[in-house]
C-alpha cells in the first residue's frame, strides 16, 4: 500500500481524496498554486508545496512541478483527481518512469480511450454496441464521401476524434450541408484540440446520457456499478445525476453492466473509469459513447447508492489489491440525486460568479452528504472551474430523493456570490423531470422559461 500520496488537483476533489487517504492510514501531500494558498485541501493534507501561479498552465498542469513537488516530499503515489492531468497518457508515463505510480489506469488505456475513433474501433471490434458511423477519419475529397454518409443515415453527427464532452461537435440534417458543417468541425477541432480529425455517426434526436461506473484490479477482475443517468445537462455540463436511471429496469441494466465490462476488459483497464452510453428509451437500444479515463465529479452518486468507497477502491487496486467483491454482490440501496451547485448566474446565461463568500451554512441531516471546499470567507479564484459543491441525497424512492433534495437546497445558504443553487430547486418542481423523463435536450425545452 501508498505510504504517501500527492494529490494534483484542487478543489471539492483534492478534499474527497484527502478523507479517503486518511481513512486509510495513507500521509497526504497537497499542492496548489498562489490563489490556492488559503485552500481547504492545503489545510486539510499532511504537508503542501506551492506549485506555481493561478494560472492553470504553470501549476496544476505543470508536469515538472508536480513531479518536483513528489520528489522532495517522497510521495509514492499521485492521485490526479478529475480534470487537468488526470487523462494525459504522457504524465502516466512520467510518473512511472520516475518511480511514482500513477492512480489511474495505464499510458495505454489513456491513449487509446483519449482518440474517439480508436475506441469505437475496439468496441466494434469487441462487440460492444457502437452507432453506425466511420472508423476511421473522414476525408473531404473522398469520392466516397456522400455514399458513406448515406449508408450511416441523416442526422449524422460529426465529432473531434479527440474530442469528448461535446466540443467540435457538429449535426447534418442532409446531405446538401454535408461538406460545409465537415469544414466547420474540421476547424473547430483543428482550434480546439489542435487536431482537425474529425469521424461520423449516425445522430440520435434526443437520447439519455446512461454511464456505467467500472472497477477493475491487476488480476484481471472488472466489475460493474449500477448505472447513472447524467441526462440533466446544459451545454454539456451537468447539472444533476441519479442512479439508478428511471428509464432502465433490471433486465437492461444487466446488458447494459455487462457491455461496460467488456469495453473495460477491451483496453485491460485499471482502477475506477466510466463507460458513457446513450440510450434510446423508444428502441431500448444503447451505443457505447466514450470512456472517461478517470474518477469523475459524479462518482458519489454511486458511493451512495451501493455504500462503496470508489475512491478507496481506486487507490486499492493502483496499489495492486484485488477488488475483493464481484458484480453481483452490489446492491441498489435505495435512490440517490446528486446536485452541483456552481458559482455562476443563471440568469446571466450561467455566466461565472468568482468572489469572497461572506458566509455560508450548508445543509445536513439524515442522508445528506455535502461535498465541498468552500467556507465562510473563502474566496472562488477566477481561474478555475466554478463547482463549489455537490449535495447528494439517498432515499428509498426517487420521489422522496426528490423532496428530501428539495429540502437539502432549501436549507443551503451562500452569501456574497451568485451560485445555482435556487436553479436547482426549479429543475426540482419542474414535471417533466419528476416524471422521469428528462433527456439531454430536457434544459433547453423545459427549463428555458426559469432561466
Ligand atoms: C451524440 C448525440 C446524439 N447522437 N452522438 C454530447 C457530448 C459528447 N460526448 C457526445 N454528445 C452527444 N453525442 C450521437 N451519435 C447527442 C449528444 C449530446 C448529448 C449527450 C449526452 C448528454 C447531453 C448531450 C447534449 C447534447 C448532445
Amino acid at each position: 500500500m501508498f505510504k504517501k500520496i500527492l494529490i494534483a488537483n484542487r478543489g471539492e476533489i483534492a478534499v474527497r481524496v484527502i478523507r479517503a487517504c486518511r481513512e486509510m492510514g495513507i500521509a497526504t501531500v497537497a499542492v496548489h498554486s498562489d490563489v490556492d494558498r488559503d485552500s481547504l485541501h492545503v489545510r486539510l493534507a499532511d504537508e503542501s508545496v506551492c506549485i506555481g501561479p493561478g494560472t492553470a498552465s504553470e501549476s496544476y498542469l505543470s508536469i515538472p512541478a508536480i513531479i518536483s513537488a513528489a520528489e522532495i516530499t517522497g510521495a509514492d503515489g499521485i492521485h490526479p483527481g478529475y480534470g487537468f492531468l488526470s487523462e494525459n497518457a504522457h504524465f502516466a508515463e512520467v510518473c512511472e518512469s520516475c518511480g511514482i505510480k500513477f492512480i489511474g489506469p495505464s499510458a495505454d488505456s489513456l491513449r487509446k480511450m483519449g482518440d474517439k475513433v480508436e475506441a469505437r474501433r475496439i468496441m466494434e471490434n469487441y462487440g460492444v454496441p457502437v452507432l453506425p458511423g466511420t472508423f476511421g477519419s473522414v476525408d473531404i475529397n473522398d469520392p466516397k464521401l456522400f455514399k458513406t454518409a448515406k449508408k450511416i443515415g441523416y442526422p449524422l453527427i460529426v465529432k473531434a476524434k479527440a474530442g469528448g464532452g461535446g466540443k467540435g461537435m457538429r449535426v447534418v440534417h442532409e446531405e446538401s450541408l454535408l461538406k460545409e458543417t465537415i469544414a466547420m468541425a474540421q476547424a473547430e477541432a483543428k482550434a480546439a484540440f489542435a487536431n482537425g480529425d474529425v469521424y461520423m455517426e449516425r445522430f440520435l434526436e434526443s437520447p439519455r446520457h446512461v454511464e456505467i461506473q467500472i472497477l477493475a484490479d491487476a488480476h484481471d477482475n472488472v466489475v460493474s456499478f449500477p448505472e447513472r443517468d447524467c441526462s440533466v445537462q446544459r451545454r454539456h455540463q451537468k447539472l444533476l445525476e441519479e442512479s439508478p436511471s428511471p428509464a432502465i429496469d433490471d433486465g437492461l441494466r444487466k446488458k447494459i453492466g455487462k457491455a461496460a465490462r467488456k469495453a473495460a476488459r477491451a483496453v485491460k483497464y485499471r482502477t475506477v473509469g466510466t463507460i458513457e452510453f446513450l440510450y434510446d428509451e423508444k428502441k431500448k437500444d444503447f451505443y457505447f459513447m466514450e470512456m472517461n479515463t478517470r474518477i469523475q465529479v459524479e462518482h458519489p452518486v454511486t458511493e451512495m447508492v451501493t455504500g462503496i468507497d470508489l475512491i478507496q477502491a481506486q487507490i486499492k487496486t493502483a496499489a495492486g489489491e484485488k477488488i475483493g467483491f464481484d458484480t453481483d454482490d452490489i446492491q441498489i440501496r435505495g435512490h440517490v440525486i446528486e446536485c452541483r451547485i456552481n458559482a455562476e448566474d443563471p440568469s446571466r446565461n450561467f455566466m461565472p460568479c468568482p468572489g469572497k463568500i461572506t458566509n455560508v451554512i450548508m445543509p445536513g441531516g439524515p442522508w445528506v452528504r455535502v461535498d465541498t471546499h468552500i467556507y465562510s470567507g473563502y474566496t472562488v479564484p477566477t481561474f478555475y472551474d466554478s463547482l463549489l459543491a455537490k449535495i447528494i441525497v439517498m432515499s428509498p424512492d426517487r420521489e422522496t430523493a426528490i423532496r428530501r433534495m428539495d429540502r437539502a437546497l432549501s436549507e443551503m445558504w451562500i452569501e456574497g456570490i451568485k451560485t445555482t443553487g435556487p436553479f436547482h430547486r426549479e429543475l426540482l418542481a419542474n414535471d417533466v423531470f419528476r416524471r422521469g423523463d428528462a433527456h439531454t435536450d430536457f434544459i433547453e425545452r423545459h427549463m428555458a422559461t426559469v432561466i
